[in-house]
């Protein structure tokens, strides 16, 4: 069994949640955020028969999209403030895959 842990954005989450559901894959979704853009993301964790890992994650990769945002002036990047706007492409997704040493469900 392995852990898959994909942090997406959170305008692809509902649509992702939506096609596991669908797919009878079990996932939980935590609220997160981003430590650079400090903006909102979310996380699923998905605990996954090791043969169905690739397939979760064509899914992931269909419903997890790349976009374009903004680092606004003044907003703090390390100790360092920008004073122009800063283009970053977000996405669109990113995935860890882990060992689980034992699942337990009751
Ligand atoms: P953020 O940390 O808010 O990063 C948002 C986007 O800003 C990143 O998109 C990347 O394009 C850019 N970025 C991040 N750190 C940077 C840096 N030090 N210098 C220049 N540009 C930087 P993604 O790479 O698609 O990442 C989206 C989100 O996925 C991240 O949000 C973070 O929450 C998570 N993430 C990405 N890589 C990670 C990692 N190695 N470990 C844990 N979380 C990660």
């Amino acid at each position: 069994m392995k852990l898959i842990i994909a942090i997406v954005q959170d305008e692809d989450a509902a649509e992702l949640s939506r096609a596991l559901i669908k797919k009878e894959i079990r996932a939980t979704k935590l609220a997160t955020s981003g430590s650079f853009l400090k903006a909102g993301n979310t996380t699923f964790m998905i605990g996954i028969e090791d043969q169905k890992v690739d397939e979760v994650i064509e899914i992931i990769k269909t419903y997890s999209h790349k976009r374009e945002q903004y680092l606004t002036p003044n907003m703090a990047m390390g100790s360092a403030m920008l004073n122009k706007s800063v283009e970053v492409t977000v996405g669109g997704a990113t995935i860890f895959v882990l060992p689980v040493e034992s699942f337990i469900h009751f």
